[in-house]
């Protein structure tokens, strides 16, 4: 490949920028064990750190989202301070109507109108933190729904939907958009309220220009074409971001790329090829994952690592070579392609981008020599839990 050619991949992989969750850096596990580690962040304080650490290391994930109140502090300015201190900004508001006894037949879809009311109320709180750390991105989940047919109304629950997330539109600054997230089942096990891309799109239609669709890769079904909806949503102006993960079964919220490389490197091309990943694009490249049995930062690192190879081989198709075979019809030749650029070994491409950024080439080593893991095992006792199964 020509060297031009190569110098833009390069940039455009030293542009881009990975969020990573709060969550991840606590605690967590399944429904039938949580294994406590070491060293683990004891407040939101401390979750910042390690997501600054991550960005050291990386030199590419600048921010972390939080989750309300997983992550809740006396003043989130401070904690927007500490940030920024610490070299990282806060990113996107999760606010979590899913926890609370109250929330037992639903959040904003609840037939009692006194529990849709408190969960409006969080949203609203959740973006007054928003405008207090300077976050633009609302991002909403519900687990909504219900577990059997006839247990409630399936219209009725749509019409309370869309009056909670119109109310919560409204509040939106003019730099702040919302993104809405489905997923096809968990926990309710018969009917989602959001259960796909469609039902996500179609209330963000009707929102406006500030409503978006957040894809969790994994919220699907298995064996869908998570790149088709991307492409889709893309074209519209609705894809908001992602929460990147990777799946085996259901949402195991294992590390990206992990489980189905090819599947990432996929929706990478998608997004390369529609220009989205470029700032102007406003797209949000957000890790959504919990490290069960893995260790924390060096896991986080190793997904970021994941997504950038993945985003590395898709900057390297060919996109003329590919453009003249679709014209040509030449089925295998455009194949060819793709996979030609699959094959690649970016590593050492990626590593030339990490030396032009003044990070190690190799992070996981470079973490190794932090002695990060050993410190904050004698300073921290006492770890927090995620937030769930804990
Ligand atoms: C739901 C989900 C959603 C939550 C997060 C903790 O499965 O993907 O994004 O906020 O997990
Ligand atoms: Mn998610
Ligand atoms: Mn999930």
């Amino acid at each position: 490949m020509a060297a031009t050619t190569i110098e833009t991949v390069k940039s455009a992989l030293r542009a881009q920028q990975i969020e990573t969750p709060s969550w991840a850096y606590g605690n967590s596990g399944t429904r039938f064990k949580v294994f406590a580690q070491e060293g683990i962040p004891r407040n939101a304080y401390e979750k910042v750190d390690d997501a600054a650490l991550v960005h050291k290391l990386t030199g590419v994930a600048p921010s972390v989202a939080l989750h309300i109140p997983w992550d809740k502090v006396d003043d989130y300015a401070d904690l927007a301070a500490h940030a920024k201190n610490a070299g990282i900004r806060l990113g996107a508001i999760n606010p979590n109507v899913f926890q609370d006894d109250d929330y037992r037949l639903g959040s904003v879809c609840n037939p009692d109108p006194a529990v849709r009311k408190k969960a409006l109320a969080h949203l609203l709180e959740c973006v007054d933190i928003m405008d207090a750390t300077g976050s633009s991105i609302l991002s909403l989940w519900f687990a909504d729904g219900i577990n059997y047919p006839g247990q409630d109304s399936l219209r009725a629950r749509q019409d309370r939907l869309a009056e909670a997330l119109s109310a919560a539109y409204d509040r939106l600054g003019a730099d702040q958009r919302m993104l809405v997230e489905y997923k096809f089942f968990e926990p309710a096990f018969y009917a989602t309220d959001i259960p796909d891309w469609g039902t996500s799109y179609a209330h963000c239609v009707t929102l406006g220009e500030r409503a978006q669709v957040l894809v969790d890769t994994g919220h699907h079904a298995p064996g869908t074409n998570i790149e088709f909806i991307v492409a889709f949503l893309l074209r519209q102006g609705k894809l908001g971001g992602f929460h990147f993960n990777s799946r085996f079964y259901a949402d195991d919220d294992l590390m990206v790329g992990a489980a189905d490389p090819f599947q990432l490197f996929r929706i990478m091309l998608e997004i390369v090829q529609a220009g989205a990943l470029e700032e102007s694009a406003n797209i949000a490249f957000m890790l959504d994952q919990c490290h069960n049995l893995e260790p924390k930062v060096p896991a986080m690192v190793r997904s970021i690592m994941n997504v950038q190879e993945a985003t590395a081989k898709a900057l390297l198709v060919d996109a003329g070579a590919l453009a003249a075979a679709q014209r040509e019809g030449d089925v295998l030749g455009a194949n060819a392609v793709v996979m030609d650029a699959y094959n690649n070994d970016v590593r050492p491409l990626l590593a030339e981008v990490r030396a032009d950024l003044g990070v190690d080439p190799d992070p996981i080593a470079a973490y190794r020599r932090t002695g990060h893991a050993e410190r904050v095992r004698e300073e921290r006792r006492g770890g927090q839990a995620a937030g769930w199964g804990a």
